[in-house]
């Protein structure tokens, strides 16, 4: 038997050890047989047994929606990256790959739903209507999140892995409480995001177990992009993760997660599911993490450049345009008038982010209780006074 350990480099700077390549290469297969999928790589339109012939019914105006906001999250998403390294962001955390797991799944949620994003979930914001500048003061380190939940009914950002499970099962107990859960036209479902590093967490085994016994009305939804920073997927799990919800009880659908138009079905019959008191649901997004983990991480050292060349063909914006060229006959200037746009957006986020004021230092105090402490004060006072004395020397 091999030495268990014998994935983990010894020397982080060292190449990545052969086993550890190994690890990576399985994961990353193509999600088995029970994938499902309504867009090719290809970008042909296909049937799937459980599905039917649903992508065949989108219309040219609504998929040629899906492709916009995939352009514009990605465009944004580069430009966060971009800002990064010129100093603007004390860091980014890119979603390049996993537009069309996002986009599927947040135009799936209705305006009454409520989803609790992770930290990566940059797609699922633009679906909420959450502008994306809303979201630099969370990397500038401004702010904890500057859009209000409820009103968005997007959660704000959570970085303690798994730990939005639990908030999210609560959230969807209170639903079922307040009687939100049927066939009426108010009923409504909650949806969580979390990665599959997650699922070896406790927060999200507690969550899949109370909702499971609870009958909480609530969408998992695992983005696997098969990597949890530099460990990979073949490490979390001994079986496809979608699999895992039989042991708790309720159904599991693994989904070409680079797939929009499968994303989109599949999260709608699970949120409907929910609303209509057949929940929980789990649905594993079988994508790929095209980027760095965060501007921090440098894949380099753990997983080899031919998967990410192999994971490129699968890339899920280039299948919806060959479709929407091939099969809608759409020409060259929606693909121009989108490409503007997201110029516009990006120079929009860029002006708007090295236009952001610095908080003061009191801010450390001010956004972390209603009412401060006497020692609080005291602490406060002193780090003031301490700050001032700086003022007037040279930057
Ligand atoms: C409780 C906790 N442990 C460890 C970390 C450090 N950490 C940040 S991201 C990450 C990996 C998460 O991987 P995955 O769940 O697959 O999500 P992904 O980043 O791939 O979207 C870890 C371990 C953390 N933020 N919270
Ligand atoms: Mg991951």
């Amino acid at each position: 038997m091999s030495d268990p350990q014998s994935w983990v480099p010894t020397d982080p700077r060292s190449a990545p050890s052969r086993e550890h390549v190994l690890s990576g290469l399985k994961g990353t297969d193509e999600g088995g047989p029970e994938l499902v999928q309504l867009l090719t790589p290809e970008g042909v339109r296909v049937d799937d047994e459980r599905f039917g012939s649903w992508a065949a019914d989108v219309g040219v105006a609504e998929l040629q929606g899906y492709y916009r906001d995939m352009v514009l999250t990605r465009r944004f998403d580069r430009e966060g990256n971009a800002l990064q390294r010129q100093g603007q962001l004390g860091i980014w955390v890119p979603l390049l790959g996993q537009e069309a797991a996002q986009i599927g799944a947040g135009r799936a949620l209705t305006a009454r739903d409520m989803a609790f994003p992770s930290y990566r979930e940059h797609g699922v914001a633009w679906c909420r209507g959450v502008d994306p500048t809303e979201l630099l003061g969370i990397f500038r380190g401004t702010d904890h999140g500057s859009w209000d939940p409820i009103e968005a009914r997007f959660h704000l950002y959570t970085i303690v892995i798994g730990n939005q499970c639990l908030n999210a099962t609560g959230y969807a107990m209170g639903q079922r409480f307040e009687g939100k859960v049927g066939d009426g036209p108010d009923a409504e479902a909650t949806m969580c995001f979390f990665g599959d590093g997650a699922t070896s967490q406790g927060d999200v085994h507690e969550g899949f177990v109370w909702a499971a016994a609870f009958d909480a009305p609530v969408v998992f939804y695992c983005q696997n992009n098969q990597w949890a920073i530099s460990v990979p997927l073949e490490k979390q799990t001994r079986v496809p993760l979608f699999q895992r919800a039989r042991g708790y009880g309720f159904p599991g659908v693994r989904v070409d997660g680079n797939d929009v138009l499968a994303c989109l079905a599949v999260s709608r019959w699970a949120l409907e599911e929910c609303r209509t008191g057949n929940g929980p649901v789990l649905i594993e997004a079988f994508t790929y993490r095209m980027d760095a983990h965060t501007t921090s991480d440098d894949p380099s050292r753990y997983r080899l450049a031919d998967e990410l060349e192999l994971w490129k063909l699968k890339d899920p914006i280039e299948r919806v345009r060959v479709n929407l060229v091939r099969e809608l006959g759409v020409g060259p200037e929606f693909f121009d008038s989108v490409q503007e746009e997201s110029d516009e957006l990006a120079a929009r986020f860029r002006a708007f982010c090295l236009a952001m004021p610095d908080p003061g230092p009191e801010r450390m105090f001010s956004e972390v209780y209603a009412e401060l402490s006497p020692q609080l004060e005291a602490e406060k006072a002193a780090y003031l006074e301490y700050h001032a004395s700086f003022s007037g020397e040279a930057s």
